[in-house]
């Protein structure tokens, strides 16, 4: 079964590491033959080199696409050398045995990753070197396959250790290696097909429903839902169970209060029976409370700002009832969403004709659904924003008490629901109930969104211990002005993202007035 390499096809995509192949190669007598880009690398190496496009008598065509495929290159790699009527065929139609097969794929992984366009993603999908692959592994018998640079060295130690000669086991190896080579190509193309055909599905649109009207009466709106969202499991899905038309601001408000409120409801870890409610007024949460009763909750999300509350939107993520309907009677809110509300308080509701009630599960932790806004001329996608923070450095002298890490991340998820600048205060209830004691948002520097918290405003420090309050900013403080700002308020703990080039001044700010700080090392804007 020992087999001395007499002839090979070489065509690879990175030609780095194949210098000392061609060459002993050459030194040992063999044919090469090469495709355009690989051809002239050896004949830059003063090695003499066969033309595929000789050997086939074509050209390279359609732009490269077709350079190998041809019997006269697949016959000589698939020819079984014991098979009589094999070997008449390659000498009827003049084709030459090749019995080592070098190739390195297109690289389609690190095209993708690269984010290059559609069109050269799949313009990188090998279609030759996959096929000489698969036929060369397939006849391991009479042909050494080299999938990749990974196996040069096997193939050195072959060349110049065995002369040339390999055993049907050495063949056999290569050609594992082989079909795991193929194996994973094919399997990152399909996985970036399938990928690519969910966004598309996702992207699709069903005909849009007209809403009551935009931003303003005069202007016309209308919501399109994406194709293929789980059912019900998205907000332009909920179902309307009473209430007046929606307007494309109340489908935003309604949005913003669904995903806060879910949000606060996945951060919260310590405690076992809990229940979220948001209360939003233009896109911001003025109220966020966890706590383990829905009552409470709502109670607590109301007071986070009783007077932006009035005319809001208001998110549950438990089933609402009488008492909550009860609630509701004296105060005027726009929209109520919750997963289900009972008989009752639908009933009670009723008296309120023009209130809407959505009812929609909550939000799961990680949807990965695009987010989509356009610009003149054009629209932008992005991801969403999901997940909670999980890296919390201690940056000051003072340390960051171990049982203050939950409510930092309620703070960053509250944080991360405001329109920057963004600034939260989050206190939590002798109860373990987190809340948005403050909030500060939407003003275009950070120091006035601190100024401007909800709380000294509305003068509820009573009955809130600021010192035992954590202060979240959405990105870093640029200067030490928002620390001192802080402990006007008698704030003890920070959490911002860090990465400023001041940010030594900033620690050294709360060293001073021996505050903790924790750097998340993540940003979280929202425009
Ligand atoms: O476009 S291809 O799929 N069509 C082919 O017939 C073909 N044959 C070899 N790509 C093909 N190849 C690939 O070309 C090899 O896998 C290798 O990555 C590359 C080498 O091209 P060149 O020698 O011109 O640099």
């Amino acid at each position: 079964t020992l087999k001395k390499v007499k002839s090979a096809l070489v065509s690879v995509f990175h030609k780095d590491g194949l210098d000392e192949i061609i060459k002993t190669l050459h030194e040992q007598g063999v044919t090469i033959y090469s495709t355009g880009g690989t051809q002239a690398f050896i004949e830059g190496l003063d090695v003499p080199c066969e033309r595929v496009e000789d050997l086939t008598s074509y050209p390279s065509i359609l732009g490269g696409r077709v350079k190998t495929l041809h019997p006269k290159v697949f016959g000589g790699i698939l020819a079984r050398r014991d098979n009589e009527g094999d070997l008449e065929q390659l000498a009827q139609y003049e084709i030459p045995e090749i019995d080592l097969v070098i190739v390195d794929l297109y690289p389609f992984e690190a095209t993708v990753a690269s984010g290059a366009p559609l069109q050269d993603i799949i313009e990188k999908i090998d279609i030759g070197g996959i096929s000489l692959i698969r036929g060369a592994a397939k006849n391991y018998k009479d042909v050494i396959i080299v999938p990749s640079k990974d196996q040069y060295a096997d193939l050195l130690t072959i060349l110049k250790e065995k002369n040339g000669e390999s055993t049907l086991e050495d063949r056999m190896q290569f050609a594992a290696a082989a079909f795991g080579v193929s194996s994973h190509y094919d399997s990152a193309i399909s996985n970036f097909f399938n990928k690519e055909k969910d966004d598309m599905e996702r992207i699709s649109l069903n005909n849009g429903d007209v809403l009551r009207y935009g931003e303003n009466p005069h202007q016309k709106a209308t919501v399109y839902k994406f194709n293929n969202t789980k059912e019900g499991a998205a907000l332009a899905d909920a179902k309307v169970l009473q209430g007046k038309a929606l307007s494309y601001n109340n489908m935003l408000d309604a949005d913003a209060a669904w995903k806060s409120a879910s949000d606060a409801y996945h951060a919260v870890t310590h405690l076992e029976k809990k229940s979220a409610v948001s209360v939003i007024k233009h896109l911001n949460p003025c109220g966020l409370a966890v706590s383990d009763d829905i009552m409470k909750s709502l109670e607590l999300a109301w007071a986070g700002d009783p007077i932006s509350a009035f005319g809001g939107i208001i998110c549950f993520t438990d089933t609402v009832d009488a008492p909550i309907a009860e609630w509701f009677a004296k105060r005027f809110v726009e929209i109520i969403i919750a997963p289900k509300f009972t008989d009752e308080a639908l009933e009670i509701f009723a008296k309120k004709k023009n209130l809407r009630l959505l009812e929609t599960p909550i939000k799961e932790a990680i949807t990965g659904e695009k987010l989509i806004r356009s610009v003149s001329g054009g629209i932008l996608v992005q991801d969403e924003d999901e997940g909670v923070d999980e890296k919390f450095e201690t940056v000051t002298k003072r340390q960051f008490a171990d049982n203050k890490m939950n409510l930092a991340k309620f703070g960053i998820t509250a944080c991360k629901h405001l329109k920057s600048n963004a600034i939260a205060l989050v206190t939590e209830n002798e109860d373990g109930a987190f809340w948005l004691t403050g909030a500060g948002m939407g003003q275009p520097n950070r120091l006035d969104s601190l100024r401007h918290l909800t709380i000294p405003r509305f003068n509820l420090k009573e009955g809130i211990d600021i010192k035992e309050a954590v202060l979240i900013s959405d990105a870093f403080f640029p200067f030490r002005d928002s620390i001192e700002a802080a402990n006007e308020y008698g704030v003890k703990y920070i959490v911002e993202p860090g990465g400023s080039i001041r940010d030594e001044e900033v620690i050294e700010a709360c060293n001073e007035f021996d505050m903790a700080m924790i750097f998340t090392g993540k940003r979280h804007f929202k425009h």
